[in-house]
């Protein structure tokens, strides 16, 4: 049973068809091609064969063979360009797309320059291990033939080094033959387990050779292997009989897929070991939070110890800190394969945790071979109900909370998917009852992620009866908003709602820690942190690139009523932003946690 009311979510179903489809617009006229003539021909083949449907991209001459084949000869669709103002953009919608589908899609960037503005948001998806398909170009590698200068300079001998440490793969074929080698493998590394962005650059000269002869045909679907990592049966055994035994047992539900399935499994296995769920804020939904065995989420600091006798770890992101506060006391059991990323670079890995039975497996095939050991019945007894937000009296400064019950009151029962949330968030003010009732974070930290993963997240959802919400905080918006333009241009239907408190605040707290270990004043944390003076206007941010803009609200009793009308342009098909003024500040754990003045 579906948590939500079918009669609403029929009429967003068809206010989101009824919007302009994709495909409908930036038709290209006929170019007549119906071979493969030259060597990006044959990249774009691959991008069919894969079939990606979006290519997000910024443009540059160094690609300009790969987008006269995508325009030209597949008449820009499967995949269709979705043209970004800003590389970071392009690898954040593919992002979020992923964070959404479980799959990829494929991005675009110019040479080193554009690879260079796309590494933030590569990092991101690396550290939240989604699964993205980077295109690039360079050279012409053959000095021969580049044009003085600016080929030069946007030439350099081994430009996957610029992400090989944050990538699972990369390459550069040096023939139309192994480019569709080096495009089927990186698809299937990516959206292999454990996930993560590849890199695949292609040489201009070779993009823009006329082929030699053409390539034989290809079956790219035996070269896409589906890998499907099972634990082995003693060690299920093993792990069943344990949980079994446990008086006392905590699931750490980390990264899991999307599938409603899955998530059916994961309450069935703590319903059926009466077992309590830890979830973590930074990643997707992965258990009910109004489930009577849910015990709350972290986010950044470790859960506190809970009174377990056994743990299984359903690869939770940092097992290592999260157990820090009680370990030794616990038997531990972790389902992961994210070893198989760790790399020599990047910390990425965290802390080594202890481990006593090791299932080097994917946790959503794990969890229901553990019902089949414990006899437990697959199906749960926990059926989603939705119950509207009861009246509150909050504070009288406007705040994180009270956007969020405001949101929550004029969402009713719609089925949102939350694509971006801001640091100061609590998972105490908004219920998920359905693994895409949020998505997690940006994944490495990378402030400037929101407004792009909410994109790529919003256009993956279009159609879907489901309204994506973008919450971010104004240095997050600011950094990247310009990604709305792309939801905007090709009529991808989101709301984002800006929790302004005016500042980089979760540095005013940092600087406020800073003064209390050295007895500084606290008062001047702000200096290099607010932005004000002037105000920037966020709700015109939007309006210049065609978006709504609403606010900048000031006043709690002007939240609701705005949200309703934001959401009913949404509903409409557009892009709307709402500016709310929040006052600075975090929920009483996260400001304890941050500014306490020693470890
Ligand atoms: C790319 C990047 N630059 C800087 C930082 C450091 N940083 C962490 S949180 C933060 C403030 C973010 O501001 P905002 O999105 O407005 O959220 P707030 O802290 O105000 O709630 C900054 C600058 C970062 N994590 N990533
Ligand atoms: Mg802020």
């Amino acid at each position: 049973m579906s948590p939500t009311n079918p009669a609403r979510a029929a009429t967003a179903r068809s206010n989101a068809t009824e919007a302009t489809a994709i495909g409908s617009l930036e038709r290209p006229i006929p170019a007549g091609a119906n071979a493969p003539g030259f060597g990006s021909d044959v990249a774009a083949e691959m991008l069919r064969a894969l079939d990606i449907p979006y290519i997000a991209l910024n443009p540059g001459a160094s690609y300009r063979g790969l987008h006269d084949s995508i325009v030209n000869y597949l008449g820009n669709e499967k995949p269709q360009m979705l043209l970004c103002l800003h590389e970071e953009s392009a690898v954040a919608i593919a992002h979020g797309y992923a964070k959404v589908t479980g799959r990829s899609m494929a991005a675009a960037v110019h040479s080193n320059v554009g690879l260079f503005h796309a590494t933030m948001a590569i990092f991101n998806a690396w550290c939240d291990r989604m699964p993205v398909v980077v295109l690039g170009a360079t050279g012409p590698v053959d000095a021969a033939k580049r044009r003085p200068w600016i080929d030069w300079i946007h030439t350099a001998r081994d430009q996957g080094a610029i992400v090989r440490n944050y990538t699972k793969w990369d390459d550069q074929p040096a023939s139309p033959a192994a480019t569709r080698e080096s495009m089927l493998r990186a698809y299937w590394l990516a959206n292999t387990a454990p996930m993560a962005p590849v890199y695949v650059n292609f040489d201009a000269e070779l993009q823009e050779a006329r082929l030699a002869e053409p390539l034989p045909p290809i079956d790219a679907a035996r070269f896409l292997p589906p890998v499907k990592t099972a634990a082995p049966p003693e060690l299920i055994a093993q792990a069943a009989s344990m949980l079994k035994a446990a008086k006392r047992p905590v699931i750490y539900a980390g990264r899991v897929s999307r599938s409603l399935e899955g998530w059916n499994a994961r309450i069935a296995l703590a319903e059926a070991l009466q077992a309590r769920v830890v979830t973590d804020l930074k990643i997707g939904a992965s258990f009910p939070t109004d489930h009577p065995l849910y015990a709350g989420a972290t986010r950044g600091v470790a859960p506190d110890s809970f009174d377990a006798d056994v743990v299984l770890s359903l690869d939770w992101v940092d097992l290592g800190g999260a157990l820090k506060g009680g370990a030794a006391s616990f038997k531990i059991i972790n389902v992961t394969l994210d070893h198989q990323l760790h790399n020599g670079w990047s910390m990425d890995h965290q802390a080594l945790p202890p481990v006593d039975l090791m299932l080097a497996a994917d946790p959503d095939v794990v969890v229901p071979a553990l019902l089949a050991a414990l006899g437990a019945k697959a199906t749960p007894r926990y059926v989603p109900t939705f119950r509207p937000v009861e009246a509150k009296k909050l504070g009288d400064d406007l705040t994180n909370e009270h956007l969020a019950y405001a949101l929550r009151r004029a969402v009713k029962d719609r089925p949102v998917t939350l694509t971006h949330l801001p640091l100061s968030w609590d998972a105490e003010w908004w219920p998920f009852r359905h693994p895409l009732d949020q998505i997690g974070g940006d994944g490495g930290g990378g402030v400037g992620g929101g407004p792009g993963i909410s994109v790529g997240a919003a256009l993956a959802l279009r159609g879907s009866g489901r309204l994506p919400i973008g919450i971010c905080g104004d240095g997050d918006f600011m950094m990247a908003a310009t990604a709305l333009w792309t939801a905007v241009h090709y009529r991808i239907p989101l709301l984002i709602v800006v929790a302004n408190n005016r500042s980089f605040f979760n540095d005013e707290l940092h600087q406020e820690r800073v003064a209390r270990i050295r007895g500084r004043p606290v008062e001047n944390r702000w200096i290099g942190q607010r932005i004000s003076d002037p105000d920037v206007d966020l709700a015109g941010l939007a309006r210049a690139q065609g978006a709504k803009g609403f606010g900048p609200l000031t006043e709690m009793r002007e939240l609701e009523s705005t949200f309703t009308e934001a959401i009913g342009a949404v509903e409409a098909g557009h892009v709307a932003v709402v500016d709310v003024r929040v006052k600075p500040g975090y929920t009483a754990s996260m400001t304890a946690a941050m500014t306490r003045k020693t470890e």
